[in-house]
């Protein structure tokens, strides 16, 4: 099998020789190749630039043995090109200028035409399909409402993201309204990734996980739905990633997603019996790639005797649980992809 037919075959569960593997935040700053390619650019050039997009997603791929490409981008275009003004200055995270604390606030979000200002992401997954010549499988992705409307409310990264998580008791009606109107902008932006030639989407929740139950379930489940209703209308697939959201899966079905990205916290085998024809992805530990590269090998290893235990390892993909981390050793994504690869 080539390498997108696997991951294909994978996402449709239709048999494979071995569960495909990909990881979140591949491309990034733990590679030499994109610190030179920053060195020289501004991160938002790179995301503008289909070329240097394309060639920053390319450089895991010829380092390692990768059954897919993620085109290179971030989840914070959406409020960019709402006009709220995203930054990311001389600290490690975001900084968004014109933040959400009032209705009036939320109708100043400039989403008019907006895919059209976003046009470049489309590009990008075209620029790079075209440059995988279909030796790949390809990963669209955008960031879940929840995580969107939590940098907007603060304005910055946080641990706890407390402006936002105020808001939902404060002023549910406001926080609705703005969770509805980030999933309709970002169904909009998978679907013109599709269009484009993304194989499958991503949904990024990576603060979700800091809600209970009850919040996600009226909060978070409505606005995904409305976009994984978008997709399934024009036959695309969605994965969700929920960080932290181990306590959440019992209400995850209900976001409509076709498949869950897993926190390294969920146990692998759990997931499947409770999702027992879900994709489901994951799950390494992101600082287990801090270890030898055997013990990382030994990981992966295991991880994929677990997946072939249903399904003959298809609809399972072999991720981490979250971004790989600054300072990960090439060496060890290297030992992982290998010990998937060859066994
Ligand atoms: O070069 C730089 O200094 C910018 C660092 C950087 C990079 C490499 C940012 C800013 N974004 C990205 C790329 C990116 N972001 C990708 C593509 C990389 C790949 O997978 O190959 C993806 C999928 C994202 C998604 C993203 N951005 C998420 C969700 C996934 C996750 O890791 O949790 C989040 C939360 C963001 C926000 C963001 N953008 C950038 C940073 C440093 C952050 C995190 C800020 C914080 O800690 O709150």
């Amino acid at each position: 099998m080539d390498r997108r037919q696997r991951f294909l075959a994978a996402i449709e569960g239709k048999p494979v020789d071995r569960p495909p593997v990909w990881l979140m935040r591949q491309a990034g700053r733990y590679l030499p190749g994109y610190r030179a390619v920053r060195a020289a650019h501004g991160f938002w050039d790179v995301c503008h630039a289909p070329e240097l997009s394309t060639q920053v997603a390319l450089e895991p791929l010829n380092l390692f043995e990768l059954d897919a490409a993620i085109v290179f981008s971030d989840i914070l275009v959406v409020p960019e090109a709402m006009g709220l003004g995203v930054t990311f200055g001389k600290g490690e995270g975001p900084q968004i200028a014109r933040t959400l604390k009032t209705e009036a606030d939320l109708a100043a979000w400039n989403t008019q035409g907006i895919i059209e200002r976003l046009k470049f992401l489309p590009n990008a997954v075209a620029h790079l399909r075209d440059a995988l010549k279909g030796g790949h499988g390809l990963l669209g992705f955008g960031g879940a409402p929840f995580t969107l409307f939590a940098y907007i409310t603060e304005g910055e990264g946080s641990d706890e993201f407390k402006a936002a998580r105020v808001m939902l008791h404060e002023n549910p009606a406001l926080a609705k309204k703005a969770l509805a109107t980030l999933a309709d902008v970002v169904a909009e932006l998978l679907e013109a990734q599709c269009a484009a030639g993304a194989d499958i989407v991503q949904l990024f929740d990576t603060w979700g996980g800091l809600l209970t139950a009850e919040e996600y379930a009226a909060f978070c489940i409505p606005a995904l739905r409305r976009i994984t209703d978008q997709l399934h209308a024009k036959g695309r697939k969605a994965l969700l990633f929920v960080r932290g959201g181990h306590h959440l899966l019992p209400c995850l079905a209900d976001s409509g997603a076709d498949g869950f990205s897993l926190d390294w916290r969920t146990n692998f085998s759990e997931a499947r019996a409770r999702f027992p024809n879900a994709i489901l992805q994951g799950n390494l530990d992101p600082v287990l790639l801090f270890s030898k590269p055997a013990t990382v090998a030994a990981a992966a290893k295991q991880l994929v005797a677990t997946m072939k235990q249903t399904h003959g390892g298809s609809k399972s993909i072999v991720n981490l649980g979250h971004g790989i981390l600054v300072g990960t050793p090439p060496e060890s994504v290297k030992a992982l992809c290998e010990a998937v690869a060859h066994g």
